[in-house]
């Protein structure tokens, strides 16, 4: 077994807000899932995340609600935390883009391209607010996007059809902070020459699509990514500034850096390696190992964030000189819910941090649905009613059917001691074989980003082993046939045993109840696959019942809820 390094990120959610549903299956869920998966096959890896605490997304929130950046960013720092702890989200570390390792870290990266020449420093003329003494950037500034004629565009992207923006591309611009049409105003800015890079990153991001060299077709890139990168490089790539005239953020490292700030897209990527200095620092590891070498480095991100980091963070890490690129960019399109956008500011979202509070117990239940409806290629769906089918007919019905009883079945047959086989017959045999061949498949889906399959074929692992019994009607043939039942039994038993190990990166609390029930633990993955993982004769404990049915009632409750409180 190669054992292959890897350092895997997932986008740092803003400090402005709780997470919804939204976030979770298109970003945390998939790459804990992958990464719960590469530590189970014993690679080494190591996964960061943290909150993103500069920018206009967090100053204008604190307008909004008239207190400080500092408090915004406090509030929303640790509700993020709590609930990606309490989804059991497993990052080796959640850092901080306020903290001062990150400062530091985002300074010298500045300074390093700074002083390598990567940067031109020019004046324009930007937009202004004569009422708030503000250069508008990004999203201080909105309009009407030229392409799809979005009236709330903003400065930087048209949320609607997702073109990427100048503040100059606007037409009818208006301030986000007074509501004012601004006048121009000259100001200086250090730009990344972005169109200096050109060459070498269309051969960069078509390696990718070719890519298929390592594994499996692991590395192969999303058509999605690719499509969108060759769009924007397509068009023109042109200087982008790297700075910014605001108070919040990460100050400019320079003698005539007063007033202004890193752009957020420079910081908050190097938040990745901040956050991977602090979690070396806390575990006496070298940090610059997770960034170097022949190590893969994974960045799990939602659509609205592909050139950042497919074009723009990669340029930025090629310029630095030190540093690998991006092995792969898996992008996730969005999520919606009930038929509408999930909506911040209508409060049309589930928030996770209150679905946790009402429902404690069916965290993996919410877990097996979001990755069943995961917007891997496309954008998808959830809705109430969807979350009730799948958690009764697959989980309740089939997962939980199956393992209740097998593990019945050998308490009553056998006092919970695991019964001997014996000859195999043909149905036996395919059965074995099938599950053999379903660990594999697994594998080389979870390693091509194809995680909503593998959790297909993890679930089609149980949807077997509950026909089987149903096939076999042990029950029915127990007095007649007391030797048959034994090796079908014991057949039910592998395939638990097998659940018990293939479900740990998708189902973890799940995987963990099986595990006691058999009182049996393996969390290797290649132990999956095997047919006599537990002896004749060991002894297994008394199953609870897994999963409870979702009754009509709260399908109803959530609706009303989601309605009720949405404006
Ligand atoms: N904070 C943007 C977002 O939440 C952002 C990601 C940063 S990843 C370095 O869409
Ligand atoms: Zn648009």
């Amino acid at each position: 077994m190669t054992k292959n390094k890897y350092t895997v990120t997932a986008a740092l959610p803003y400090a402005n807000g709780p997470l919804h549903l939204g976030h979770i299956a298109g970003v945390y869920l998939p790459s804990d899932i992958f990464v719960r998966f590469l530590r189970m096959k014993k690679h080494d890896v190591l996964f960061v995340c943290g909150s993103d605490e500069h920018g206009a997304a967090i100053t204008l929130r604190a307008k909004k609600e008239g207190v400080t950046p500092e408090e915004i960013v406090e509030r929303y720092n640790t509700i993020i935390k709590d609930t990606f702890k309490n989804f059991d989200i497993s990052f080796d570390i959640f850092h901080r883009t306020s903290s001062e390792i990150h400062h530091k870290t985002a300074q010298d990266f500045f300074k390093l391209l700074h002083d390598k020449g990567e940067f031109i420093k020019k004046t324009s003329e930007q937009y202004y607010d004569e009422e708030y003494n503000q250069f508008l950037a990004d999203r201080y500034i909105k309009g009407t996007c030229p392409h799809c004629h979005n009236e709330d565009a903003y400065g930087d992207q048209c949320e609607k059809c997702g073109a990427t923006l100048n503040p100059t591309d606007l037409i009818n611009p208006k301030s986000t902070l007074s509501g004012n049409k601004p006048i121009m105003r000259s100001t200086f800015h250090w730009y990344l020459p972005m169109q200096n890079h050109e060459q070498w990153l269309t051969e960069w991001l078509k390696k990718g699509v070719l890519n298929d060299s390592i594994q499996h077709d692991a590395s192969k890139w999303k058509n999605q990514v690719i499509g969108q990168c060759m769009s924007w490089i397509d068009s023109g790539l042109r200087p982008r500034a790297m700075t910014r005239d605001l108070n919040w953020g990460v100050k400019v490292p320079m003698k005539d850096g007063d007033g202004k700030v890193l752009y957020v897209w420079l910081d908050a990527p190097i938040g990745y390696i901040s956050a991977t200095k602090q979690w070396a620092k806390e575990n006496q590891k070298d940090w610059k190992e997770y960034w170097t070498g022949d190590r893969k480095l994974i960045h799990f991100i939602g659509k609205d964030n592909i050139v950042f980091h497919a074009i723009i963070f990669p340029i930025l890490l090629k310029s630095h000189g030190e540093f690998i690129l991006p092995e792969n960019v898996p992008a996730y399109e969005f999520l919606n819910l009930e038929g509408d956008k999930f909506s911040t500011s209508k409060n049309w979202a589930v928030w996770l941090h209150e679905y946790i509070e009402r429902y404690p117990n069916k965290i993996d239940e919410l877990k097996y649905v979001l990755t069943s409806i995961a917007p891997e290629s496309k954008d998808s769906e959830f809705t109430w009613k969807e979350y009730q089918t799948r958690i009764n007919n697959e989980l309740a019905d089939i997962l939980g059917n199956f393992i209740n009883r097998t593990l019945v079945l050998t308490q009553k047959y056998y006092q919970g001691k695991v019964p001997e086989i014996h000859d195999l017959n043909s149905l036996d045999e395919k059965v074995i074989d099938h599950i053999k061949e379903i660990r594999n498949k697994i594998s080389s889906l979870i390693y091509s980003y194809k995680i909503r399959e593998a959790q297909a074929e993890a679930i089609n692992l149980a949807r077997i082993g509950n026909k089987y019994l149903a096939d076999m009607e042990p029950w029915k043939i127990v007095k007649t046939d007391p030797v048959r039942v034994q090796t079908i039994i014991n057949i039910a038993i592998q395939i638990t045993a097998n659940l018990s190990i293939i479900l740990q990166p998708f189902l973890p609390i799940t995987a963990e109840k099986i595990s006691g029930f058999l009182n049996f633990k393996k969390t290797v993955w290649e132990d999956a696959g095997k047919m006599n993982l537990i002896s004749p004769g060991h002894e297994t404990n008394k199953p609870t019942i897994l999963f409870e049915k979702i009754e009509d009632q709260t399908v109803t409750i959530e609706l009303e809820h989601l309605e009720a409180s949405s404006n």
